[in-house]
């Protein structure tokens, strides 16, 4: 397949560590995958739906014990702890290396290992990084063959390069005790052990195409971000585009394919997705920022999907595409979850394999879902219907705007936009979310999630938000920054916002802003639209006083958070730049003296 001696030296080591029966090539063919699907259900490790409702698709479940991402078993492995920073989990990298080669020891007898050639975007673009994934899993060969782009072309384009994301998994025990995310940014390697979820083994996505290239991205002057990328196209057929950063279950799949509310598609206004999940940011010779998604599918959460709430993403998932985790539909061997219809199958089996009773389901009791919670579909980009044109386009696309975004009960607006790129990244820095009545715990408790990326920096945070303020002076025609809250409630806890389409409304204000075309009011926290800007035509129960309620910002939850985002800071520890603790101490003042 390849005489590249660093390819095939490293798969010589790890074959003599892991002790594979056999080793076998992944080509990137159809006739490959087809004869890895049918071993995969012989096996019973996947099972093959009704081909002629859902074409191409099988189910898979996972171990019960293997359902996640598992943070807390996530390591950054440098020479120095202080460069993994306070936010990571760190383990030296010889220690790493040698209790997780006590763990692959033999972990592949009896077994094949798969060798997957991968491009992180579209092999020879300049964006490109290639990867090499060995695994002993079927299924994530399958996975990887959706969401990346695998082929013998990879190894033609790697030549005789060392230059290559080196990852190694082994499902072994699948044993909770001993699963390990591990990555060593300054040799280019993964290491994943002992799980078969797909955040923890599809090593393209965080632990690459996040957390390496994150660390990449900060020593050869680009970026890799935790952001949805999408094309606002006008009835007059030019295209903006947006990126967006947004803390899980707070909706990135559903606005990358959002729809338009009818009255903005029939003038003409459509949507297009990129990407909906990472954005991969370099700066253009035309001194603007610009993006590409590096994947080639999504990975998304299932419950909660349906036709009104993201019908793109249901289509999307109709052919060629893999279950996990969702309930099989019994009498005509299709899939369903929580949240699809309102008509769940009689005829059920659960996530885990047992027979379910729909008329058990308690919506506060997540043990009585058939689909687990973080059930998912792994879908082919090419089969999204509102697929950006340029998705394939090597160069990418140039950013207008950037966008953050938390679950916020009351303290930030409906959307305000940052004072420069510097004002911007600050905004980034003390991104957050709040836990609400929805889920267990107490209400209200806030989680920082900087720039959403707080488990996928592969380095110290401090160093990662100096990379952004860098970032800021490379980039002449730079991108402007905001802030989104599509969760502000009322008194009794009902959102406000309608959300999902009409999100719409707020992304063409930001449009308008980054073409001056609108003003807005400068308030302590940044600038925020007039109420009469944000179009509302059309919307049921939503006037302008909503709107104005919507815009408020209340000096005294911004105060009571500043307390917070200090408390933070301290944490991220000695790296936090000190321009950070200025744009805090300026906006402590600027709500000091608003009061
Ligand atoms: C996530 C995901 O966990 O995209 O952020 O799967
Ligand atoms: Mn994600």
């Amino acid at each position: 397949m390849t005489n590249n001696k660093y390819v095939l030296g490293w798969i010589d080591e790890m074959a003599a560590m892991t002790k594979p029966d056999k080793i076998v090539w992944i080509d990137g063919s159809e006739e490959q995958a087809e004869a890895l699907r049918a071993e995969a259900c012989s096996t019973g490790e996947m099972i093959k739906l009704n081909q002629e409702l859902l074409p191409n698709c099988y189910l898979h479940r996972t171990a019960v014990n293997d359902v996640a991402r598992v943070e807390g078993r996530t390591f950054i492995c440098t020479s120095k702890k202080e460069d993994a920073g306070n936010i990571n989990n760190w383990m030296a990298p010889e220690e790493c290396y040698a209790k997780l080669s006590k763990l692959y020891a033999g972990s592949m007898k009896g077994r094949t290992m798969y060798v997957i050639p991968y491009s992180m975007s579209i092999v020879g673009s300049p964006f490109a990084k290639y990867g090499i994934e060995l695994t002993d899993s079927i299924y994530v060969v399958l996975n990887m063959l959706i969401m990346t782009r695998v082929g013998l072309d990879v190894l033609e384009a790697l030549g005789e390069s060392g230059d290559f994301i080196k990852g190694l998994h082994a499902r072994a025990d699948i044993d909770e005790e001993n699963r390990y995310i591990c990555h060593f940014p300054e040799d280019n390697t993964i290491w994943s052990v002992n799980s078969g979820y797909g955040g923890n083994v599809l090593l393209g996505k965080k632990c690459f195409a996040l957390r390496i290239a994150s660390y990449l991205g900060r020593k050869e002057g680009w970026m890799a971000e935790h952001m949805l990328i999408l094309g606002v196209e006008y009835p007059n057929g030019d295209t903006k585009y947006i990126c967006a950063a947004f803390p899980s279950a707070c909706g990135k799949t559903n606005l990358a394919m959002l729809i338009p509310p009818k009255f903005l598609s029939d003038k003409g206004y459509k949507v297009w997705c990129v990407g909906d999940d990472i954005a991969w940011l370099r700066v253009g010779e035309d001194g603007r920022l610009w993006a590409v998604n590096p994947e080639n599918g999504f990975f998304g959460v299932a419950p909660g999907t349906n036709l009104n709430s993201n019908p793109n993403a249901l289509y999307t998932t109709m052919k060629d595409t893999i279950f996990t985790n969702v309930v099989h539909n019994k009498a005509n061997n299709t899939v369903w979850w929580e949240g699809l219809d309102k008509n769940p199958p009689a005829d059920a089996i659960d996530w885990k394999g047992n027979v379910w009773d729909y008329t058990k389901y308690n919506k506060a009791d997540k043990s009585t879902c058939g689909a687990h919670p973080n059930s998912r579909f792994t879908a082919k980009a090419t089969n999204c219907p509102c697929l950006s044109a340029e998705f394939n386009n090597p160069q990418g696309v140039p950013v207008s705007a950037i966008v953050f975004g938390g679950r916020r009960a009351k303290t930030a607006p409906l959307v305000y936009q940052s004072t420069s790129w510097q004002n911007g990244a600050f905004v980034g820095s003390i991104m957050a979310s709040e836990t609400t009545a929805a889920a267990a715990g107490a209400v209200g408790v806030v989680r920082r999630d900087p720039m959403a990326m707080r488990p996928f920096v592969g380095y110290d945070m401090g160093d990662y938000w100096a990379h952004w303020l860098k970032m800021g002076t490379m980039i002449p025609k730079a991108p402007k920054i905001f802030h989104v809250n599509w969760f502000r409630t009322d008194a009794d806890g009902n959102f406000i916002w309608p959300g999902f389409g009409d999100n719409m409304r707020v992304l063409l204000w930001i449009l308008d802003r980054c073409e001056g075309k609108v003003d807005a009011n400068i308030t302590p926290i940044g600038y925020v639209p007039n109420a009469e800007d944000i179009n509302i035509e059309g919307l049921d129960g939503v006037t302008l006083d909503t709107i104005k309620e919507l815009l408020t910002v209340d000096t005294a939850s911004w105060l009571d958070d500043v307390q917070n985002i200090k408390e933070f800071y301290a944490q991220v520890g000695e790296r936090v730049p000190q321009a950070m603790y200025d744009e805090l101490a300026a906006l402590e003042a600027r709500l000091n003296a608003s009061k």
